[in-house]
């Protein structure tokens, strides 16, 4: 019975160490390096390559390095391998920090400051306050309830988009894409926190670009393949949208020849919003690998058929 590894970053090594820490003697192998497939039951895996599954005939458990699972092509995973995703107080509290950055450098025109600084010009501009500051959270999921419950706790007016109704206090709540126009309407930040499914892929569209408010900003802090990128860009070409905060991108990195780059509205943070961490994220996959040792059911483990 062994671990592996698949994760497509330069932390697979830090991964390896604290879970030996917590598991010692147990045999954790990093991908490419299996010495023997068939002795695979359980999966840490970030971004794998496409049916990396079908190289584990034994496999069981797939768990996801991050809170997204989107990564591991869920359509495509047979029925019996449960999947399971990180939820850890930290990636909440670092969304949550991230958003708010955007927010405040969007509300104080830190931007456009940077911008006159490097042509020396003194030019004061109009800034909103946080009691005045109305935001749109799509996704109330883990990260985004909680980031949405975080802002209204700061007294921000705070309406939440989602797939179920939610209670959270200060946000309204607003369910299905019937609802989706009124809790766009007449926000001045979206903040999209979706999870990427069938139903959400591309749902920031021009129609709905066409439903925000005039002169809003669109923090996207979800999936790349939420956004239709040519209607983002009109949108900004058309001042319906004024910036976009972008952590996430169809193609990351982003290809050097795409057009965001040299689009000066758009803000391009390079997918760092909210980063596992390992030390506080470890114990948990710990727990799963234990809890299919013991036929028993897996922390936060994901619907396939929802898709998180
Ligand atoms: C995640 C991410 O899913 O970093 O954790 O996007």
């Amino acid at each position: 019975m062994s671990i592996a590894l698949e994760i497509n970053s330069k932390r697979s090594g830090d991964w390896r160490d604290e879970l030996l820490k917590l598991l010692p003697g147990t045999k954790i192998e990093i991908y490419p390096d299996i010495e023997n497939p068939n002795e695979v039951e359980f999966i840490l895996c970030w971004k794998p390559a496409p049916a990396y599954y079908k190289r584990f005939p034994n496999l069981k458990v797939v768990q996801s390095a991050g809170a997204g699972i989107d990564h591991l092509f869920p359509e495509s995973l047979p029925e019996h391998i449960s999947v399971s995703k990180i939820v850890d107080p930290v990636l909440k509290e670092d969304m949550f920090e991230h958003v708010l950055t955007c927010l405040m450098n969007g509300m104080k025109n830190f931007a456009s400051y940077a911008q006159n600084k490097s042509n020396k010009q003194w030019n004061p501009l109009a800034y909103m306050t946080i009691d005045q500051t109305k935001v749109a959270i799509l996704g109330l999921g883990e990260i985004g309830g909680y980031v949405a419950e975080k802002l209204a706790g700061m007294g921000f007016d705070v309406k939440g988009w989602s797939n179920s109704k939610k209670n959270i206090p200060g946000v309204e709540s607003f369910v299905g894409l019937d609802e989706l126009g009124s809790a766009i309407d007449a926000v001045d930040f979206v903040v999209n926190i979706l999870p990427l499914t069938t139903q959400t892929e591309n749902i920031l569209n021009r129609d709905v670009f066409k439903l925000f408010k005039s002169g809003s900003i669109l923090i996207n802090v979800g999936r790349g393949g939420h956004v239709v990128e040519d209607a983002l860009l009109e949108a900004i070409e058309n001042k319906v949208i004024k910036a976009a905060y972008l952590d996430v991108f169809h193609h990351e990195p982003l290809p050097e020849d795409h057009l965001f780059w040299d689009c000066a509205p758009i803000f391009i943070t390079p997918h760092v919003a909210s980063r596992t961490n390992i030390a506080s994220s470890v114990k948990q996959v710990v727990d799963n690998y234990k809890r299919m040792l013991h036929h028993q059911s897996l922390l936060n483990e994901v619907s396939l058929k929802k898709g998180y």
